[in-house]
């Protein structure tokens, strides 16, 4: 009885063994039904692997965007800064938008760390360099990248979330305000709507400065408009039927 009742404790205390980060990559992209998911994996990891974490060029992504291209719906594109977690969970129920999370790549990537070293064929998840210890670390040029072609396939009207409950709504630094706006091209998209995502307390509002900044770094030629939503507002559209057009 006493074996038996060590075997299983070691049994049960055993923990399962870890995804590796392959398995994650490869898990997420059968989910999402992508078709040949090893050839995404290993023209994927060719961009960083045996490399040094600190030179890892946007440009190093072009096959496997190649690969895996970005989608996109005209009328459907949303880009968010600093409302991750309002955008997403809007959107999942309604299916009102489409997120660069909504993409292959996207989804399969998303709130993954990855790296690679030179002279090793691994790929490592710990380790890593820091978002802005580098400029050209293997995450932050794949999402550079990404929301590069993202941006350059919006068509129709555009959408952006942005946080009104912090005091620079548009980030100039941000992948959203260094990247997407830019990229933007005003022969597809004719309007940028800004939906100021507000809380009981807002902080700023469409008046807000960083706003105007964001005015300037849009081509004159598509249009603007800002509205303040609050989140309980984008919360009740994402849980009743409320129609794509009707919650602001
Ligand atoms: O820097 P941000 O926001 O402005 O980037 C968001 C912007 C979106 O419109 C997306 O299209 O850029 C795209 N994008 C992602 O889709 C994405 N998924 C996960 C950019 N970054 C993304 N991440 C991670 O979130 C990434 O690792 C980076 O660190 C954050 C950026 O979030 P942010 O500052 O709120």
């Amino acid at each position: 009885v006493l074996v038996v009742a060590i075997t299983l404790g070691v049994t049960l205390s055993r923990k399962p063994p870890q995804q590796t980060f392959k398995e994650t990559f490869i898990a997420r992209c059968h989910q999402y039904k992508g078709s040949d998911c090893e050839t995404i994996w290993s023209t994927f990891e060719q961009a960083y692997v045996g490399r040094d974490p600190c030179k890892i060029p946007t440009d190093a992504y072009n096959p496997l965007f190649q690969v895996a291209p970005i989608t996109m719906t005209c009328g459907k594109a949303m880009f968010w800064s600093k409302t991750k977690d309002v955008v997403h969970a809007y959107n999942e129920n309604t299916k009102c938008f489409v997120t660069m999370e909504d993409t292959l790549l996207g989804s399969v990537l998303d709130n993954l760390i990855w790296c690679g070293k030179e002279g090793s064929n691994e790929t490592f998840t710990s380790g890593c360099p820091d978002w802005n210890a580098c400029k050209n670390n293997p995450v932050r040029s794949f999402w550079t990248q990404g929301s590069t072609k993202f941006a350059e396939a919006a068509c129709g009207d555009a959408t952006v979330m942005l946080n009104g409950s912090i005091a620079t709504p548009f980030d100039t630094s941000s992948v959203f305000g260094s990247v997407e706006v830019l990229k933007l091209n005003s022969a597809k998209v004719k309007k940028l709507t800004v939906v100021l995502v507000t809380a009981t307390t807002p902080v700023s509002n469409c008046s807000n400065e960083s706003l105007n900044e964001l005015r300037q770094k849009l081509d004159r030629k598509i249009g603007y408009e800002c509205k303040e939503v609050s989140e309980t507002r984008i919360n009740e559209c994402g849980s009743n039927d409320i129609s794509c057009t009707n919650c602001w």
